[in-house]
């Protein structure tokens, strides 16, 4: 066939090019561009998206470089019911996963993907997660007819030439493919629309034998920015289960005591459990810091010391914007100073931007995310989407760990864990083995709020290791293989594991922790506990600080008897617990390792001893 490229190839690996053509073929993009990276092209892009209507460009002088986007109203968040983990047995893909046959999925799909790109430009994206050459990367190559996946990806990946020299003649890569899926016929262009294909026709799909990615019909976020959560997590999740490593939904910190010692630890929560902000935390207690390395995925592998070591692989923060504020976190504030790309926030009339929870009042008429102006207190709805977001430069946050880019990677001390529970789970507890804290990974939760969920308010959703949309195989496989990779270890150097709770509340529903900064006074226990000091008593649910183990030095809103309380044992409430995490591991059947039957068990005795 004759594809039209707009610039030379810049690669002499065969397979990868053949794999442009073959996809340009079915595709048949008015031509392909390979891009290089480099801050012309991102910078031509978008004059390119903002001549085109679909961005908008933020007024210079208060927020330089940044663009903002409105997407359209059905393409606003991942679309988890239309994700699929097409393995070729079922079993493979596990209760937790949508699932369908990868013939049928891949027939389905190559009829729609036949001219999806016609009028339009196919980019072709080679991307590294992690620094480029660290032995912990991986590399993807994305396709894609968005150029605003094209500028998301520059922030958020390593995009580029020096990829290309890694990759060499015939390195392996993993195949992202990717279309907004909608063609546009000849003279029609986009008009400012963001352009997508309807619900029905989205597929975010993943193949884990052959490991390619297949997204079509979004632009939004993981569904289209595809080494996020579907390379960094779904596949690599698969990778790191053949090869003995971890790709987790985790972020990672540097924590440095007064003394100058350094932790770093990593930790996994389910969504609007504040991961950005613990990540970016500026502590109350004087003399401690905490710094930077990712706040959503962390990739780790074993170092020849015998250590655990964790890079990010991602360059930037997608993150959420409605209540992020110089108050909730100000380093995530400063990281969107400048060179950032917003999307479905609020525009202001000096060419800024406006969320709801921005901590101060929408300055005038403003422009929401539907394009429609908008008023405080006269305007129906939110002006910013609830999953309006920033991709922001990790290099631009001010706390970033100096050691963010290490292609070896930081030594983890601790895992965390947890959940929103008004009840029962205290501020934190520690693990008393690995397969202990294992189970604790397993029942991560949070307690339901919203009727919307069908769900009684007050149940528990699980989401264990705040894995259940990310895991790319079968998750009872996904326990055993994190009980193997404790059991393979040096046990002295294994991570130390934590459950923390930072939002317990009073029977009359009052907040029994401040939470944010202060959550400074709980890593502080855990650098302690890490260290083989940090008060503790055994109980049976695990390690617990004593009352007086958490430092509370200028914290007066939480008293004697709120620390009593948060720092209790609720017997009562754990067996409840028991019965529900009974209900939840039930639906793993055979899959279910041993080793938590047995931590349930132990659990349930202990508990019924005490
Ligand atoms: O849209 S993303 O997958 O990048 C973020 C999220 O929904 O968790
Ligand atoms: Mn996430």
């Amino acid at each position: 066939m004759s594809v039209k490229y707009i610039n030379a190839i810049p690669t002499k690996n065969a397979k990868l090019v053949q794999w442009v053509e073959e996809w340009a073929a079915i595709c048949q993009p008015e031509g392909i561009y390979w891009c290089d990276g480099s801050k012309a092209e991102y910078d031509k892009m978008s004059d390119v998206l903002v001549a085109s209507g679909l961005a908008t460009r933020l007024n210079d002088k208060k927020r330089p470089n940044s663009l903002l986007f409105r997407s359209d109203a059905s393409d606003v968040a991942r679309v988890e019911n239309r994700t699929y983990i097409a393995s070729e047995k079922q079993e493979d893909a596990g209760p937790t996963n949508n699932w369908i046959d990868p013939k049928e999925l891949k027939k389905t799909m190559l009829d729609l993907y036949q001219g999806c790109m016609k009028g339009r430009t196919m980019y072709v994206i080679p991307f590294s997660m992690g620094p480029v050459g660290s032995n912990i990367a991986k590399i993807g190559v994305e396709l894609t007819d968005s150029a605003y996946v094209v500028i998301n990806m520059h922030t958020m990946t390593r995009v580029g030439s020096k990829v290309l020299e890694v990759l060499g003649d015939n390195g392996e890569y993993v195949a992202c493919m990717h279309t907004v899926g909608k063609p546009l016929a000849a003279g029609e262009s986009d008009n400012g629309v963001w352009p997508c294909a309807p619900i029905e026709k989205k597929y975010i799909a993943h193949f884990p034998e052959t490991k390619e990615i297949w997204s079509f019909g979004s632009g939004y976020g993981g569904n289209a920015l595809l080494g996020k959560k579907c390379l960094a997590l779904r596949i690599a999740s698969v990778q790191a289960h053949e090869e003995g490593w971890l790709a987790e939904h985790m972020l990672i910190l540097k924590l440095t005591s007064p003394e100058g010692k350094v932790k770093f630890v990593a930790g996994a929560f389910p969504s609007a459990c504040g991961k950005t902000n613990l990540a970016m935390l500026i502590p109350t207690i004087p003399g401690w810091k905490v710094e930077t390395i990712g706040d959503d995925i962390a990739w780790m592998k074993y170092g020849k010391d015998g250590q655990l070591y964790a890079i990010n692989p991602e360059a930037g923060f997608f993150g959420v914007a409605p209540g992020t504020s110089m108050s909730s976190n100000p380093n995530a504030m400063h990281s969107s100073e400048k060179d950032t790309i917003f999307t479905n926030v609020a525009l202001t009339e000096d060419g800024d931007v406006w969320w709801e929870g921005i901590g101060y009042k929408a300055p005038g008429k403003l422009i929401d995310w539907k394009g429609n102006v908008w008023e405080e207190g006269k305007s129906e709805g939110a002006a910013a989407h609830a999953n309006a977001r920033f991709t922001a430069k990790a290099g631009n946050c001010p706390c970033i760990a100096p050691e963010w880019q290490d292609p070896a990677g930081v030594p983890i001390s601790a895992f965390l864990f947890g959940g929103r529970r008004p009840s029962t789970v205290p501020l934190v507890h520690q693990s008393t083995s690995w397969n202990h804290g294992v189970f604790m990974g397993s029942i991560v939760g949070s307690e339901v709020t919203a009727a919307a969920l069908d769900l009684k308010a007050g149940t528990v959703r699980r989401d264990p290791f705040a894995m259940l949309p990310f895991c790319g195989y079968n998750m009872g496989d996904y326990f055993q293989h994190w009980i193997n990779v404790g059991s393979k270890a040096d046990q002295s150097k294994l991570p130390k594991i934590f459950f923390v709770n930072w939002f317990r509340k009073t029977a009359d529903g009052k907040w029994l922790w401040p939470g944010f900064g202060d959550n400074s006074r709980v890593l502080k226990w855990i650098f302690e506990r890490c260290d083989g000091a940090g008060k503790a008593i055994e109980t049976p649910i695990g390690f617990m600080p004593t009352a007086d183990a958490i430092d509370r030095s200028g914290l007066e809103s939480v008293t004697d008897a709120d620390m009593k309380e948060l720092l209790s044992l609720d017997i009562e409430g754990w067996k409840n617990e028991i019965a529900s995490i009974k209900e939840h591991y039930a639906k793993f059947g055979t899959k279910l390792p041993k080793a938590l039957t047995e931590e349930l068990n132990g659990l349930e005795s202990r508990l019924n001893k005490a």
